[in-house]
């Protein structure tokens, strides 16, 4: 992995939106300075990676055109890097990474795996940085028509090999690939599980293994599974679904578990308590050799 923060313990990507409209954050981190100081406030609590983005992948959101997305996640980007970070840029589209790499972005996080924009993969291998390749069927304005598995985590797998043969066919480097299920991205919350259960699986494919990065910070499967616990709860009977504050603390359940099952990456909106799940996963991990 080429320039990237090692470490004895799962890494934690901190999540930096710079769009008004994200399911988990949006509008939190809108105008730049904001953003900027939202990023550096993650690296001070831990966090090892930040990931910038400037379009919402929410469910049903509209693309936004690549000069406002390249307006928002520029200074960001720009300052971030300059103060030192490891950046991540969270984009489809291959000239908003180029901007970022040209910047001094280390990473290239993107949710559909080369397929919103056939130049990504081509500009990934020249610029020999990192691919986090996510598992995804097509853009958030309509996913979930194509969230249709008879065995999720085989088509998962089988659909990410894909992906990964043809990004080393543009010439990205197979030890720069980052696999990543896409939790939530043509997804129904009971499809999500098997994917995080079986999650050493999906690093596995038939060219080789790889690094696997999880993101399920906030997602609607957590506030699912949390309301319908609430369900049983005397005068909860139509089950509240969980709060942002009660999704976080599922994430960190989920980090831990991620994270003891050999996840290289976690990308989580609040650090702190994520950065703790990973060491304490590392110091079980270490005690069990
Ligand atoms: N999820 C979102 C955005 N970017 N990137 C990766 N690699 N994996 C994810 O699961 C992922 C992502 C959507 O969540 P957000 O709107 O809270 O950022």
């Amino acid at each position: 992995m080429t320039e990237l923060p090692a470490k004895d313990r799962s890494l934690v990507m901190g999540v930096v939106n710079v769009t008004p409209d994200s399911f988990s954050d949006g509008g939190q981190w809108y105008g730049a300075d904001a953003a900027i100081a939202h990023g550096l406030e993650l690296a001070a609590q831990g966090a090892d990676i930040v990931d910038v983005g400037g379009e919402s992948t929410r469910p049903g959101a509209q693309r936004i055109d690549e000069a406002e997305e390249l307006r928002r996640i520029g200074p960001v980007v720009t300052e971030l890097v300059r103060a030192g970070l490891t950046v991540s840029i969270d984009t489809m589209r291959a000239r908003v990474a180029g901007f970022a790499l040209d910047a001094g972005a280390r990473l290239v996080n993107d949710v559909s795996g080369g397929l919103a924009d056939p130049d990504m993969p081509r500009l990934v291998a020249a610029a020999g940085v990192s691919y986090v390749v996510v598992h995804w069927r097509g853009h958030s304005r309509d996913m979930y028509a194509r969230a249709v598995y008879a065995d999720v985590v085989t088509e998962v797998r089988d659909e990410l090999a894909t992906r990964v043969d043809a990004v080393v066919r543009a010439g990205v480097d197979p030890g720069n690939v980052v696999l990543d299920p896409g939790l939530g991205f043509g997804k129904r919350p009971e499809h999500n599980w098997p994917l995080l259960a079986r999650l050493a699986e999906l690093g596995t494919l038939a060219g080789g293994t790889f690094p696997v990065l999880v993101g399920a910070s906030r997602k609607g499967f957590l506030g699912k599974l949390l309301a319908a616990a609430a369900e049983n709860e005397p005068g909860n009977e139509q089950g509240t679904p969980g709060t942002l504050a009660d999704r976080d603390q599922a994430t960190v359940a989920v980090t831990a578990l991620a994270a003891a099952a050999g996840a290289w990456c976690v990308r989580v909106h609040l650090v702190p308590p994520n950065a703790d799940a990973v060491k304490v996963a590392a110091a079980w991990h270490q005690a069990s050799r």
